[in-house]
């Protein structure tokens, strides 16, 4: 019998992050003389933080040496930890608690697969790193989602087959990386952003116990 492996994405599935770093990329460009908008920040989500400083950069038209990208890097970072210093319990998306209980209780293998370096922090300050068996973040990690790197380490992490993991993913490029993985994809989000999922949610609430014990069984064969 082979068992089923769940792998969590962070920002945009279970905290609501992506808020934080808008508003520490938005210091940094604003500083840089230009402004970055909510609409340009939709290009950040799922990206690693030296691709979404690159991206800035670009938009605001600014060269940097070496010198000043790691410096600006450094200081966006401290500026968004400032922001997740006062995060709590009270930030977990709607139902988030409630999936996880549910697998937990059923003694399922949980993952996180995240690209973010402050992903245990972050879980830490919302008290939800209890429920996970094994985190693989952007300190995990050498190739950035869309790549598959991510979810197959933690897969193998939580010793499960790549076609028993079910992932769930807010990014387009995450959905893109569960599917060559020959993962189960399910989106978290906007079903036209997130088309290529092979199955699409607003959010948990809409995820019954029924759904996610199918989701169990397909492993189980
Ligand atoms: P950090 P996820 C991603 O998290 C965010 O969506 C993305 O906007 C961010 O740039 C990336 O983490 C890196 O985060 O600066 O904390 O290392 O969606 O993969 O959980
Ligand atoms: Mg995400």
């Amino acid at each position: 019998m082979n068992k089923t492996g769940f792998i969590f994405d962070l920002d945009g599935v279970i905290v609501d992050t992506a808020k934080y770093h808008y508003l520490a990329w938005r210091n940094l460009a604003n500083e840089l003389g230009f402004e970055f908008t909510h609409e340009q920040n939709e290009l950040f989500k799922g990206v690693s933080r030296k691709r979404c400083l690159e991206i800035l950069l670009d938009i605001g038209g600014v060269e940097a040496t070496q010198e000043q990208f790691d410096r600006w890097m450094v200081e966006k970072n401290e500026d968004y930890l400032k922001y997740i210093e006062k995060m709590n319990a009270s930030e977990i998306l709607p139902d988030v608690p409630r999936v996880l209980q549910f697998l937990k209780e059923r003694q399922i293998p949980i993952a996180l697969g995240s690209a973010s370096k402050n992903a245990r922090p972050i879980l830490e300050k919302v008290e939800l790193l209890p429920y996970f068996d094994s985190i693989v973040d952007g300190n995990n990690v050498t190739k950035a989602k869309p790549d598959p790197e991510v979810f197959l380490i933690a897969a193998e992490q939580l010793a499960v087959r790549p076609e028993n993991s079910v992932v769930f993913e807010d990014a387009v490029a995450g959905i893109q990386a569960a599917n060559a993985a020959n993962m189960l994809s399910i989106g978290i989000g906007d079903d036209k952003v997130l088309s290529e999922a092979k199955h699409n949610f607003k959010d948990f609430t809409e995820m019954d116990d029924g759904f996610l014990e199918s989701l169990i069984q397909q492993g189980s064969v």
